[in-house]
């Protein structure tokens, strides 16, 4: 099997997840959603970095040299979600399939959520599930990618 790498790419506040409002987004840090990804990528005998970042700039520079070293992309783009255009142009110009997930139920939630700018350049989209959300996100991303090939 070819090797596979995916980029987890969080966005904005992700990395107070454990620390504030548990109720809505559950109780496990950041790093204990890496750890479960990188179990759950090794399990599917792929590979995964992680990057948090509260900068639009910073997480488009990042997918741009994903490019580079990765063959998809798994991504939360926090608030991002529905306000980036910037974001959203750089999935579509480096065009890795992409599979966009969030803890919440986004469409159960106030209606600037239900409107996502990531959503017509991903593959598809898993929400509502908790961490649940990243792992079958994983799963769907990976399958994706050996189909492929
Ligand atoms: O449900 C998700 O995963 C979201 O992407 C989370 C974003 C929100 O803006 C999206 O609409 C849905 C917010 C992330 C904020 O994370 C926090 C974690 C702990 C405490 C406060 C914020």
């Amino acid at each position: 099997m070819p090797p596979l790498s995916i980029l987890a790419l969080h966005g904005p506040n992700l990395n107070m997840l454990g620390h504030r409002e548990p109720g809505i987004y559950g109780s496990l840090s950041l790093s204990e959603i890496n750890r479960l990804l990188e179990e759950e990528a090794s399990k599917l005998q792929a590979s995964i970095i992680s990057m948090q970042s509260n900068h639009e700039g910073v997480l488009v520079d990042t997918i741009h040299e994903a490019l580079e070293k990765h063959q998809g992309i798994l991504i939360n783009a926090g608030a991002y979600t529905h306000t980036s255009v910037a974001l959203r142009d750089a999935i579509a110009a480096v065009n890795l399939p992409t599979v966009e997930v969030h803890l919440s139920n986004i469409y159960r939630r106030e209606e600037f959520r239900h409107h996502s700018y990531i959503s017509p350049v991903a593959i598809g989209q898993i929400s509502g599930f908790g961490v649940q959300s990243y792992l079958l996100g994983l799963q769907a991303l990976v399958h994706h990618l050996r189909e492929k090939s």
